[in-house]
């Protein structure tokens, strides 16, 4: 499935100089027309040359001579997940290259009326900690009665400074700041649904209740708490984006390539932060 923008919601902002000659000379009807097309082909469903197939890209940023945005509503809800010291370069559960996360967030903050961000929030006992199974070392699995679970080294233990958001996150603006991992044991990768799929952590009231539709979701990791997050929330009814280059991911096992492709079954869209 390729994206399912609506004409509506789609601006064109001239490309940078090195895409082409004077974009202002040209007319935005061709834009309008390309659009279309895009649609047109997506719809088809081939995948090949599929709006987001990287041959279509290609033609699309070489021939277009506008950048398509998406233009923000004021129905629409940015979701920072987890970007906690923990989850950075030196964290106990470092996301390789975690950090970098920061300056694109903190630039698609600006952007969006309404912001949520999430913290993972767990006791020092929590299930989830290989040190709480005896014999058991940091990435082994293990079966807890909601299923199989990895077991992590110790992070975002509740009040220590692994748990705080990173520093230079810029975290005034957020609306809402939702803890979720704290039960002993249960992990809760989701912001809505703690890991045994079915208790809720009240996000989908909350996004529901100030009329939210669409969520678009940034942080760490992509494989973990971001994707558990994007399946959730289409599941919810939400249309959700995940803005792939404010992500970072774990990739342990290929869980990476799983988790995008669990993604795309739920009919989440995978967008770059230069779409908005
Ligand atoms: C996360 C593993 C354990 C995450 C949280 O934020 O992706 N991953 N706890
Ligand atoms: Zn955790």
């Amino acid at each position: 499935m390729g994206y399912s923008m609506r004409f509506t919601a789609v601006e064109r902002q001239p490309l940078p100089p090195f895409w082409g000659s004077n974009p202002a000379s040209r007319t935005s009807k061709s834009a309008v027309r390309q659009e279309i097309l895009a649609e047109s082909i997506s719809c088809l469903g081939l995948g090949l040359i599929g709006r987001n197939s990287l041959p279509f890209n290609f033609i699309l940023w070489t021939l277009h001579p506008y950048h398509i945005v998406m233009h923000i509503e004021s129905t629409d809800c940015l979701i920072v997940i987890d970007v906690q010291n923990d989850f950075c370069p030196g964290g106990a559960l470092e996301v390789p290259h975690g950090d970098e996360v920061v300056p694109v967030i903190n630039s698609l903050l600006g952007k969006f009326a309404h912001e949520v961000m999430t913290q993972d929030w767990h006791p020092a006992d929590h299930f989830s900690f290989a040190s709480n199974h005896p014999g058991k070392s940091p990435f082994e699995t293990t079966e807890l009665d909601y299923g199989e679970q990895v077991l992590w080294p110790d992070h975002c233990v509740q009040g220590s400074y692994g748990a705080e958001f990173h520093p230079e996150l810029k975290t005034t603006g957020a609306e809402m700041s939702l803890r979720k991992g704290y039960m002993k044991n249960i992990d809760s990768y989701s912001a809505f649904y703690e890991n045994d799929r079915k208790t809720p952590t009240g996000l989908t009231g909350y996004l529901n209740s100030r009329g939210f539709q669409r969520v678009f979701l940034t942080g760490l990791a992509t494989d973990f708490c971001v994707g558990y997050s994007a399946i959730d929330a289409a599941r919810e009814g939400f249309e959700v984006y995940v803005i792939e280059d404010a992500c970072r991911a774990i990739d342990l096992d290929g869980s990476l390539d799983r988790s995008k492709q669990d993604m795309h079954n739920a009919g989440v869209h995978m967008i770059d932060s230069t779409a908005l």
